[in-house]
């Protein structure tokens, strides 16, 4: 499946149909009367967040999304059909702007959570129901409300608890890979995660996901490498895992690159916990992991883990690590109030 975290839709919901002015005329059948009937309601347009789905690629071939209109009322109180709703599909995590892109309408975060976008236009009322002590016959039907139309910014931002950043080639595909069922492109040059990957990790009986981003570089937040928009997937994440290729030049600076990317995106992204380790730990001697570590430690001021997604060395302490906060957070999420408490309470 490709991947597509952002596209633009134009949705209509549908008119209402017409009432309809019409009389009973039949033979032997006195006073027949006014007898047409109101136009069906025009369709909604509804966003439902649903389950399997982790792109938005599907916008991509189809844009314009126009629910039906009502049918107009027909003679003999005959009620025009209710246009049929029009339903956009989108995986959880997706947020719906207006046209500018600023203004949010909705944010969907679970599944099958479903929101009205659009109302369609009520069908209008036909001569039957303005029949009246003193106006017996009129002749007066309504037209349906017109529907509504306008264009949307679908954003997909991923919801995972944890968020692998780093240089490329830093070994954030291989982690993943190790640690999960995801089979993510792995290979020795830089830029081989061109989007971000999704993987459930099971550690200690618990599970959480986890995902792989492509790699930073420096200017990102002006456009060099892939960009950073890429980051919008770990702004809902509870907790980063910064890598650090143990091979590098000096891990130290390797480690403030990337941090100077996250803050210069903001969005609270250089605030959120992070686990800091250096990785390919099977590849460097004993001393200079020591080098690397001591470097490493004087740049994020903490101990980081020592990793090899290769022997294994250090995965479990990271995934430990990791869990901690993200069932930490957890929990405090299920203890808060919550925020949407039914009215009247
Ligand atoms: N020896 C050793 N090599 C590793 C380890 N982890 C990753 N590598 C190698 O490092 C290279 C880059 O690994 P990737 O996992 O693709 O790196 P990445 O951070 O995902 O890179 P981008 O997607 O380009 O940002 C590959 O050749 C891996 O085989 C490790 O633990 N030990
Ligand atoms: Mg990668």
């Amino acid at each position: 499946m490709k991947f597509l975290d952002e596209a633009k839709v134009y949705v209509a919901s549908g008119s209402g149909g017409n009432g309809c002015i019409a009389f009973r005329r039949e033979k032997f059948i006195e006073f027949g009367g006014p007898s047409g009937g109101d136009g069906g309601k025009g369709g909604d347009v509804l966003v439902e967040a649903v389950d399997g789905l982790n792109t938005l690629i599907d916008y991509r071939y189809q844009q314009h999304f126009k629910a039906k209109s009502g049918g107009n009322g027909m003679g003999k109180d005959m009620h025009g059909a209710n246009g049929k709703d029009v339903v956009l599909r989108v995986p959880v995590g997706t947020q719906i702007y207006e046209e500018d892109g600023d203004t949010q309408l909705a944010d969907l975060t679970k599944v099958g959570q479903r929101i009205m976008l659009m109302k369609g236009g009520n069908g209008g009322f036909g001569n039957a129901y303005f029949k009246s002590a003193t106006n017996q016959a009129p002749r007066k039907a309504n037209p349906g409300q017109p529907g509504e139309e306008r264009t949307i910014r679908l954003r997909l931002k991923l919801i995972a608890d944890a968020g692998i950043v780093g240089l490329p080639n830093a070994g954030k595909s291989t982690f993943l890979a190790a640690v999960s069922a995801a089979k993510p492109k792995i290979a020795d040059y830089p830029f081989t995660t061109l989007h971000p990957q999704l993987g459930v990790v099971r550690v200690d009986e618990r599970e959480f996901v986890l995902a792989d981003l492509p790699g930073l570089i420096e200017g990102a937040h002006e456009g060099v490498g892939l960009g950073d928009r890429f980051l919008g997937h770990t702004e809902r994440c509870r907790v980063l895992l910064h890598l650090i290729d143990g091979t590098s030049e000096d891990a130290g600076a390797a480690y403030k690159t990337v941090r100077g990317e996250l803050e210069a995106y903001g969005n609270g992204l250089a605030d959120k916990p992070e686990i800091v380790a250096l990785t390919k730990a099977d590849a460097l001697t004993p001393e200079a992991i020591k080098a690397q570590s001591a470097k490493l430690k004087k740049a994020c001021k903490k101990t980081p883990v020592v990793l090899s997604s290769a022997s294994g060395e250090g995965v479990k302490d990271v995934l430990r690590a990791l869990w901690k906060i993200v069932g930490e957070t957890r929990q405090t999420e299920t203890n808060a109030p919550a925020s949407e408490a039914p009215w009247p309470p």
